[in-house]
């Protein structure tokens, strides 16, 4: 048995530098819970960055998924199989769209969505070959493809990855006179939105922001596209983050939560008029809409309705962030979120606070992580109890209690 520092040791000498991971190696999870190598138990308040929403190793979408890959994993789209259909029956209907199309991972979402809105923009509304253009907002976090980066305002993000894809144009997030102006370009095909900034440290528009945004594109005949891989699947305490505002965007992205946290399944949802633009052989991937993948999704959702997990995302989060207010701790400036999708803002000399506070988290026995320095995101699975909230209250308050006492 190999203890923590050796494992880290590995990722260290034999795996690509691209992430900084806090210092706490995982080997098993059950629910909100995950324990070390050294049999130590955590608290989970990152979620897979909320693909856990149905909590970690959900027995139901594990025994599916075992049960599946006995059977038939995949056949490719060159075949028909018996699983696809019936998941994209249960996802549409659940979801109120005509069609949805299976992809993998978010970026790949995405790009779907950007490709489609683009298609639809020259077939439908009747823009000039090669003159559509995006939308997007200031702060956005969309994936790591060469063309999300190409929209990216985040140096780390995009900086000496170019040359960068044209035909996007960036307004500020919770902006709507400038959403406006925009739309006035008789090009544009959509706008790209998440309706919670996740990376930009889970940063809440006005309400009724989204709710004016379809509005304005309606009338302008563009496409609202919702980035709902972070903020979609209950994590915001509603199916999904745009049903708080009654709207319904005309391309829907999902991923993350949509495989319960075991696979990469994302997918994209459209009406008839938008998804038929495209035709057999213009879009596709080798394991989007498999058999394991299309069965994993469909219990994934079944999960998150039967365990009425939007509504005790709602609850819980209401709950958590009062007590995280009522902790009156000094080193909290903000506490924000909606549902069980939150972030605390750490107010500090210390740039690196955020960083070391986790650090005390995880002593402590709570795993989260800082995004954009000052912030931490709170997101535990959704299934996580009132008791489990209390337990966390006390680690998070023990602990930043123990980092303002240090010099
Ligand atoms: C990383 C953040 C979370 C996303 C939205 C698309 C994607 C993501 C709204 C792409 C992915 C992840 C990726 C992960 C960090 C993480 C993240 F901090 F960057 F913002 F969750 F909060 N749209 N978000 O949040 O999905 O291709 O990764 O499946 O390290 O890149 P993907």
């Amino acid at each position: 048995m190999q203890d923590s520092s050796y494992y880290i040791g590995l990722e260290d000498k034999y795996g690509a530098h691209n992430y900084h991971p806090l210092p706490v190696v995982i080997s098993k999870a059950a629910g909100c819970e995950v324990w070390d190598v050294e049999d130590k138990k955590y608290i989970d308040f990152l979620s897979g960055y909320s693909a856990v929403n149905q909590g970690h190793c959900h027995p139901k979408i594990i025994q599916a998924l075992i049960d599946q890959a006995q059977k038939l994993t995949l056949t490719s789209r060159a075949f028909y199989n018996d699983t696809l259909g019936e998941y994209e029956k249960h996802v549409t209907n659940l979801l109120g769209y005509d069609k949805v199309l299976p992809m993998n991972t978010g970026a790949e979402a995405v790009e779907t969505g950007i490709k489609l809105a683009r298609r639809w923009a020259y077939q439908v509304k009747g823009v000039e070959p090669n003159k559509a253009k995006i939308i997007v907002c200031d702060g956005n976090f969309h994936g790591r493809t060469s063309t999300i980066i190409s929209f990216s305002t985040d140096p780390s993000s995009f900086s000496r990855f170019g040359p960068y894809m044209p035909g996007f144009e960036v307004i500020p997030y919770n902006d709507i006179p400038a959403l406006e102006k925009s739309l006035e370009d008789k090009n544009v095909a959509g706008f790209l939105v998440e309706p919670i900034q996740g990376e930009a440290g889970i940063l809440m528009p006005d309400e009724g922001y989204l709710h004016k945004a379809k509005v304005l594109c309606s009338e302008a005949n563009v496409l609202l596209i919702a980035d709902e891989i972070q903020t979609g699947l209950c994590r915001t305490g509603r199916m999904l983050c745009s049903d708080h505002e009654n709207i319904k965007p005309d391309i829907l992205l999902l991923g993350k939560a949509l495989s319960g946290g075991t696979l990469p399944i994302s997918a994209v949802l459209a009406n008839d008029e938008i998804m038929l633009t495209i035709k057999p052989g213009e879009h596709g991937s080798t394991f989007g809409g498999s058999p394991l993948a299309s069965i994993v999704a469909k219990v994934s959702l079944e999960v998150l309705v039967d365990e009425k997990l939007a509504e005790n995302a709602e609850k819980m989060g209401a709950i958590f962030r009062d007590q995280l207010k009522s902790l009156h701790s000094p080193l909290i400036s903000i506490v924000r979120g909606k549902g069980l999708l939150n972030a605390i803002v750490i107010k500090h000399d210390n740039p690196e606070a955020a960083w070391k506070i986790c650090e005390v988290f995880k002593d402590n026995g709570l795993l989260s992580k800082p995004t954009h320095g000052d912030k931490i995101r709170l997101a535990p699975p959704l299934v996580i109890t009132e008791e489990q909230i209390k337990a966390s209250i006390e680690i998070i308050g023990k602990s930043l209690e123990m980092f303002g006492n240090r010099k």
